[in-house]
């Protein structure tokens, strides 16, 4: 059985108010002459996870991108699902997500059903994560195909109460999501109210696409930002928010 390194690092970390950044490689997006670049920027920021995974899979081959990654970066790879068959043993972890923000039974138990023996023959760290969608301003890929009402942007106190829930569900990790390619960062308040109530760390996605939106959201009280287009867009975005990461951490040490 996987032993809890991953888990471990991640509580540690943000019980020491340290933050933390993952990449997200949607191996459809991304050919194998991009990534390369990719995982150089992580290589030579201060990039904590690289996850992988897509809503929707067409072209990219998941299991291709996470040996890739593993034999050209030390950096833990850790699989973001979009499907069951969205699994590999290259990987170090995967978030075995229940989407605690919809009403649809295939994405709160179904799928995580059907995986559950795949995800243990690979032999994964598996981080219990309670993912809810936001809606970011536009239908994302992750909405349609889950079949599920994104959580309102301006309902912070939903948010809050749904990760408090998860937690009590027994959930380690909660992850609020605007989506791939969101146009909206998920907002400082509804950071705030989900931080104040739950005691597990927190992780932030979807539309991310400026040093100065990390900053805000990590002061808010994410404990670890995902980027994902933003770092295709932008190739210096990984080296800006790695430095942001690492200026909030250093403040940290002094503080405490
Ligand atoms: C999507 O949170 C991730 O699930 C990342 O979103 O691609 O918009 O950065 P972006």
């Amino acid at each position: 059985m996987a032993d809890n390194k991953i888990y471990t690092t991640i509580t540690k970390l943000a019980n020491d108010d340290k933050k933390m950044l993952a990449i997200l490689v949607d191996p459809d997006k991304q050919d194998f002459a991009c990534l390369n670049k990719t995982i150089a920027n992580c290589n030579n920021a201060d990039v904590d996870f690289i996850f992988v995974g897509g809503s929707l899979l067409t072209s990219g081959d998941l299991a291709k991108t996470v040996r890739f990654i593993k034999e050209n970066s030390s950096i833990p790879v850790i699989i973001f699902p979009g499907s069951p068959n969205q699994i590999s043993n290259y990987a170090d972890g995967i978030l075995f997500l229940s989407l605690i923000s919809g009403r649809n039974p295939e994405f709160l138990i179904g799928n995580q059903v059907v995986a559950a023996p795949f995800v243990k023959k690979a032999n994964l760290e598996v981080l219990s994560t309670g993912y809810m969608l936001v809606d970011g301003g536009t239908q994302t890929t992750a909405s349609y195909v889950s079949n599920t009402n994104p959580l309102p942007y301006n309902k912070p106190e939903i948010a809050a109460v749904t990760a408090l829930a998860g937690e009590y569900l027994g959930m380690n990790l909660i992850y609020i999501d605007g989506g791939s390619g969101a146009k909206k960062c998920i907002s400082i308040e509804m950071v705030k109210q989900t931080k104040a109530l739950i005691s597990v760390p927190l992780l932030i996605g979807g539309g991310i696409r400026t040093s100065q939106a990390a900053n805000e959201i990590y002061l808010a009280g994410a404990d670890m930002l995902v980027i994902g287009n933003g770092a295709e867009e932008n190739r210096s975005l990984i080296t800006e928010i790695s430095t942001v990461k690492n200026q909030l951490n250093k403040a940290s040490v002094i503080k405490n």
